[in-house]
């Protein structure tokens, strides 16, 4: 037969799938569902590697649960709004929404040809006017059901780029883009209360478990629960401001008290600006410290720097005992309280402030069995377990006796009319500060009118829709310069007032998208409640590491916000979550430094060694580490370059091949060739395996013998495998079956002379099951196989194939061998063996010659199944 040409079958069969919509779901469909939904795209332009590997993951687990009799859904949109865009419109003077759309279709057209199983009569961006209309009004419902609020928050602020700036993009005290030395502003903007959820949150990633650990851990690390105490510290008088009495600390160690050597305030803190104001030298170490931002990264590598305010605090357990107070770049406003004690011996940041500034160091919790007396920290704080030493009343106690006693006191002590401390839970999570001063995103529906102040867009007038006349030649946001669109009448009262001009941050978008697939004709509402809960949740999510903190949970919290306002009845909108590895290239570098392409490199084995070169002109290229595709460095290769030169489906087995996908995998030419030798392989057997079904009987013949057998047995055991292996997504352990599987066809078909009919018709049972297992994994090439073996219809809406259990069972069993009750080795007989037959083959070992010396054997007895024991 002819080479398979996938030029050709591909688009042939897509075209076909498309026709007839086989993979469009209904939501009045009454078989079980199953939904399968791989994070959407941003329309950048073109479809990388990665995606490729992402949906061709979903895809085989659509593809097989389409053919287990579920109701598939397989849906795929984009994320369409962002900053891109927007940059897109500044260098190349095209508008965002034509970019974003162009983008798309062109996207759409290179997704189409992998050949994924998508339902895309559900297809949707979240720019669509039609999507970000529901999107405003969940805003309106959560800001009347308290989940959403103004707030004032200090910003960093770009004088440059006119816009806020993540804690991320501030670098040095410094602007990302533009440069400019950052501001500290003081601007409203809207909040999601995600901290109302904090502890539930928190809760519930116990019952996630069909998330990966590591997930579950980052988001409780995110989340940050800490159970502590607050105490009030009273401040000398002679030393501090007017007004300021005491500092409020938050300890999650008060058991350390006894430690302690200073305090230590935020550059923030309303202690450190009042002080600062009586002092310019400190005004300029705020100003100093200030410059290098709030990042949690740059706070954790910058050096420990503080300025001491004169400020004196009292011990709360000792009047006499006066601690300074600094001002320090490592405490942060926005947590806790802002202002911390330090006891350098059992913290590793306090102890690195200590001895920069020389404020000695005593240990307070001793290690069990080392003597308190040689206990010294240096450079290296304790932060184990053990007994409290140098503290008074704790003295013995463990850390955690020690943690209850000084609550205890504590609480029970008052000033003024408070309690000196008071038990607390802190979350280190912080409400999503949603408000972006950006054109290309979802409009915030609400209007600033200087008589009502906020008024909601009345649902009626929804959606608040872009102007498509923006420009973007001046820095900041083009909604706020634009001439008119901002300027509007009161809904109350009639009057000149101001739309809103922030955007929703985009993370909103892609927050509920999952749920509004479930019906996206819904053009009243963004779900139908009663579709959404039965499709809802996801069985199966897929998608990037890179997106396990933030996504996945802000999608968790607009899930329960959707709930409180009546759009969905769960809490969880991820039952499974599974994070797949990347895809990553060797670099190649010339001479000079510079990167090139694989595609510009030849690499050959000379003397067992890679050697590279240039394609064109031999220059030598130096081979450089594995890494992340990336443009810098070079290292992509073009998906539409893989699928015109090998095809779709070798493309998709190749991502499946070799790593565990949850693991990075390594692309490599030599083994996209493999994969593609393997495609033609199979094609061939296929072929071959439908001549010999010619000959085959048309019913089940009533007995097999034993070539037809073993056959038959390799072709269950691989189905078998397959199908849970795919359950687990352990698609690199099913594709090694597969191949194992089409060995033993090809052992089969290779064989001299004329095959009985019982094997000709266990050929053509293992040639279906074949192609029925790689569908999945290569669409094309199966449907196409299919044809070749005589079926009706489509493989992809074919059913799973039925397992024959029985032949599964393995006809051989192996048993212990004893001689007088001393294992001496096994034997491996059938399991359909007899007596006479087992005890013959026990005694022909030499194991048990051995062990009986010669001595005559008094009686075998055999324990079915199991044990064969010798008694001599
Ligand atoms: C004294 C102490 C002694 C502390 C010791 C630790 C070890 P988590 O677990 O993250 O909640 N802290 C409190 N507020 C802070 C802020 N705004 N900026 C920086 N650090 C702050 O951490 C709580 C601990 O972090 C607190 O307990 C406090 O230091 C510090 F041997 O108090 B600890
Ligand atoms: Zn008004």
């Amino acid at each position: 037969s002819e080479r398979y040409n996938a030029r050709d079958s591909e688009p042939r069969w897509q075209r076909q799938w498309d026709e007839k919509a086989i993979f469009a779901s209904k939501n009045d469909d009454p078989r079980p569902k199953y939904y399968v939904l791989e994070m959407f795209p941003y329309p950048s332009g073109r479809i990388h590697i990665g995606h490729v590997r992402n949906y061709t993951l979903g895809d085989v687990l659509a593809r097989f649960m389409r053919a287990k009799g579920f109701n598939v859904l397989h849906p795929m949109g984009w994320d369409a709004f962002g900053l891109p865009a927007e940059n897109a419109a500044i260098e190349r003077k095209v508008a965002p929404k034509a970019w974003t759309y162009d983008n798309i279709a062109a996207m759409k057209k290179q997704l189409r040809s992998i050949g994924l199983s998508l339902d895309w009569s559900r297809e949707f961006a979240t720019c669509d006017p039609s999507y970000y209309k529901h999107q405003q009004k969940m805003f309106l419902d959560m800001l009347r059901a308290g989940l959403a609020e103004r707030e004032k928050r200090k910003l960093n602020w770009d004088p440059v780029d006119m816009t806020v700036l993540a804690n991320e993009q501030v670098i040095d005290g410094r602007g990302w883009r533009s440069g400019a030395i950052v501001e500290q502003r003081e601007m409203s903007q809207w909040v999601f209360k995600i901290t109302k959820y904090s502890q539930e949150l928190l809760d519930a990633l116990d019952g996630l478990d069909r998330w990966p650990d590591k997930v579950r851990l980052m988001q409780r690390n995110w989340i940050g629960r800490s159970e502590g105490l607050l105490i009030r510290f009273a401040l000398d008088p002679a030393t501090t401001p007017a007004d300021e009495t005491e500092l409020k600390i938050f300890t999650t160690r008060p058991d350390t008290l006894f430690g302690a050597k200073f305090m230590a305030i935020s550059a923030d803190h309303p202690l450190a600006i009042a002080a600062a104001a009586k002092n310019p030298k400190l005004a300029d170490f705020i100003a100093d410290i200030k410059k290098i931002g709030t990042a949690q990264e740059i706070i954790d590598t910058a050096e420990k720097q503080g300025f001491d305010t004169g400020i004196k605090a009292v011990h709360p357990f000792d009047p006499n005992w006066k601690l300074p107070v600094y001002v320090a770049n490592f405490v942060l406003m926005e947590y806790g309280t802002g202002a911390i004690f330090g006891c350098p011996g059992h913290d590793q940041r306090d102890l690195d402030f200590v001895n920069k500034y020389n404020l000695g160091v005593t240990p307070v919790v001793c290690p069990e069995g080392q003597d308190p007396k040689s206990f010294v920290i240096t450079d290296t704080a304790y932060d184990g377990d053990g007994r409290m030493i140098n503290s008074r009343f704790l003295d013995g106690m463990t850390i955690d006796a020690a943690k209850e006693e000084i609550a205890k006191r504590l609480e029970s002590e008052m000033r003024g009319n408070a309690p000196v401390g008071e038990r607390q839970v802190n979350f280190r999570l912080r409400d999503w500060g949603i408000s972006r001063q950006r054109y290309w995103g979802c409009p915030i529906p609400v209007i600033h009118c200087p008589k009502c102040d906020v008024v909601s867009v009345p649902d009626d007038q929804l959606p608040v829709t872009l102007p498509e006349d923006a420009t973007f030649d001046k820095p900041g946001n083009a909604l706020d310069h634009h001439p008119t669109w901002k300027h509007v009448a009161c809904p109350k009262c009639g009057g000149k007032a101001q739309r809103e001009t922030d955007t929703m941050d985009t993370f909103v978008d892609s927050s509920w998208y999952f749920a509004r697939f479930t019906d996206p004709w819904n053009e009243k509402a963004p779900t139908t409640p009663a579709v959404a809960n039965r499709m809802m949740p996801v069985d199966q999510y897929i998608g990037g590491v890179e997106h396990a903190i933030l996504h996945l949970l802000y999608s968790r919290f607009f899930t329960r916000a959707m709930k409180a306002t009546g759009h969905i009845n769960m809490d969880e909108p991820f039952a499974g979550m599974f994070t797949q590895g990347m895809v990553v290239h060797e670099t190649y570098q010339k001479a000079d430094g510079t990167y090139v392409t694989p595609a510009e490199v030849k690499v050959e084995i000379v003397g067992g060694e890679r050697l590279a070169t240039m394609i064109y002109g031999d220059e030598p290229v130096t081979i450089g580490p594995i890494e992340k595709m990336s443009k810098s460095k070079k290292n992509t290769v073009d998906p539409d370059d893989i699928i015109a030169t090998y095809g779709a489906d070798v493309a998709r087995w190749f991502m499946l091949s070799d790593s565990p996908p949850d693991r990075d995998v390594i692309w490599s030419d030599e083994r996209v060739q493999g994969a593609s030798r393997f495609v033609q392989r199979l094609w061939r057997l296929v072929n071959e395996s439908a001549e010999i079904a010619k000959s085959a009987p048309g019913s089940r013949p009533a007995a097999f013998g034993p070539e037809a057998l073993a056959l038959r047995k390799a072709a269950h055991g691989a189905l078998d495998k397959v199908s849970s292996g795919i359950e687990r997504l352990h698609f690199n352990v099913c594709l090694a079956h597969i191949r194992e599987f089409t060995n033993a066809l090809a052992e089969v078909l290779g064989r001299e002379g004329k095959l009985g009919p019982d094997t000709a018709w266990a050929v053509r049972e293992a040639a279906t099951i074949l192609v029925q297992l790689i569908a999945p994994m290569m669409p094309h090439l199966a449907e196409e196989c299919w044809q070749v073996l005589g079926q009706q219809g489509l493989i992809s809406e074919a059913n799973w194939p039925q397992i024959e259990r029985d032949l599964l069972v393995e006809d051989t069993v192996t048993l212990v061998v004893q001689v007088n009750g001393k294992k001496r080795g096994d034997v491996t007989v059938p399991r359909v063996a007899q007596n006479p037959e087992i005890e013959a083959a026990v005694l022909a070992l030499d194991a048990v010659k051995l062990a009986l010396g010669g001595k005559a054997v008094r009686k075998i007895i055999v324990v079915p199944m199991r044990i064969v024991n010798v008694v001599g």
